[in-house]
Parts: structure tokens; C-alpha cells; sequence
């Protein structure tokens, strides 16, 4: 089951759970209704896994890559860390699946209020393509996380504010076609 919650108001480390009080659980339908999909794989078997295959096939997502996210192997780690935790957003689908570690996706509701998604081993997210958002680790400080693409990857990070994109202008009209 996914693990996602409103956040607290509190500026202090990003790499703690940081859970609204009382506590504001988030669910998979909530998800849904914001463009975000979510599978649960079993991470051991990434590198033959069908349901994987199903995926990737019905979602065209033919390129993917490997990143690992720790400060003595990602390059510039303290830059990119910075980077990813910036509210931003990109003009093409942003898929993670994390196959060790941990960390947090955050994404903005239609409210423009924060939900925190733990990824943990056999999460699998898609956040679609407009919705502001940003990445941290958590306190483990690692994550290793197969990075996938519709198509050639374009990284490109639009830093809020990144209104006037067509992708954005799709993304909200989205929003309101599910509310
Ligand atoms: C991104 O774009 O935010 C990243 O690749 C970092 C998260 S990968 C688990
Ligand atoms: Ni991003």
C-alpha cells in the first residue's frame, strides 16, 4: 500500500517525514485524481519481471536507466540534491521505481497543498507531466531508483514559477476534468 500524507508547515530538515498533525493520510484514489499512478513490484526481480514488461509496454516507456543516490556515488551530490528539492516541474512524465533505499516524493494537490509520497523497494510512481513537484531522501540518506522514459529523456526541470508551459495549461485542465 502506498504511504502518503499531507505535511506539517515546519521548515526543518526535509529529510524527516515531516506528517501533518493530525494526521492527514493520503490514499491511491487521491493519487489518481492528481495524474499520479502508483504500482507496488517486487524490486528483486526488476531485471525480468512481466509485470514490469506490462508496464513499460502499455506505457511506452522503452528507455530506463539506473541512478544511485548517496553522497559517495552520485556525482555533485550536494548540487543535485539541492536541485531535486526545488518545487519544479517537466514537460513529460517524471517515472521512478525505487529497487533500494528510500525517499520522498512531494507533489502539489489541486489545493496547491503539499503530499509527501515515501517511496520505499517495488514503488513504482508516475507523476504526469506539469505537476509541481520536488525529491528528497529521507534520513537513510540512499536510494537506488531505475529511472524510465517515454521516449528519448529530456531532464529539463521547470522551477515554479513555469505556468506559461503548454504542459502545464494540459495539466490543470486535467485537474478540473477529475475534481
Ligand atoms: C529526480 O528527478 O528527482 C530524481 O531523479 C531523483 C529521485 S530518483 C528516486
Ligand atoms: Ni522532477
Amino acid at each position: 500500500m502506498v504511504q502518503a500524507w499531507y505535511m506539517d508547515d515546519s521548515d526543518d530538515d526535509p529529510r524527516r517525514p515531516h506528517r501533518a498533525e493530525p494526521d492527514r493520510p493520503v490514499d491511491l484514489e487521491q493519487l489518481r485524481r492528481l495524474g499520479v499512478l502508483y504500482w507496488k513490484l517486487d524490486a528483486d526481480k526488476f531485471e525480468s519481471d512481466p509485470e514490469l514488461e506490462k508496464i513499460r509496454r502499455e506505457r511506452s516507456y522503452s528507455w530506463m536507466d539506473i541512478i544511485t543516490i548517496s553522497r559517495d556515488t552520485l556525482p555533485n551530490y550536494e548540487e543535485k540534491i539541492k536541485t531535486f528539492y526545488e518545487e519544479h516541474l517537466h514537460l513529460d512524465e517524471e517515472i521512478r521505481y525505487v529497487l533500494e533505499g528510500s525517499g520522498y516524493f512531494d507533489v502539489r494537490d489541486a489545493e496547491d497543498k503539499w503530499i509527501r509520497i515515501f517511496m520505499e523497494k517495488g514503488d513504482l510512481i508516475t507523476l504526469p507531466a506539469g505537476i509541481y513537484h520536488r525529491f528528497t531522501l529521507d534520513e537513510q540518506n540512499y536510494v537506488k531508483a531505475m529511472r524510465l522514459f517515454a521516449g528519448e529523456p529530456k531532464w529539463t526541470a521547470y522551477n515554479r514559477p513555469a505556468d506559461h508551459f503548454e504542459a502545464r495549461g494540459r495539466y490543470l485542465a486535467f485537474l478540473l476534468q477529475t475534481a
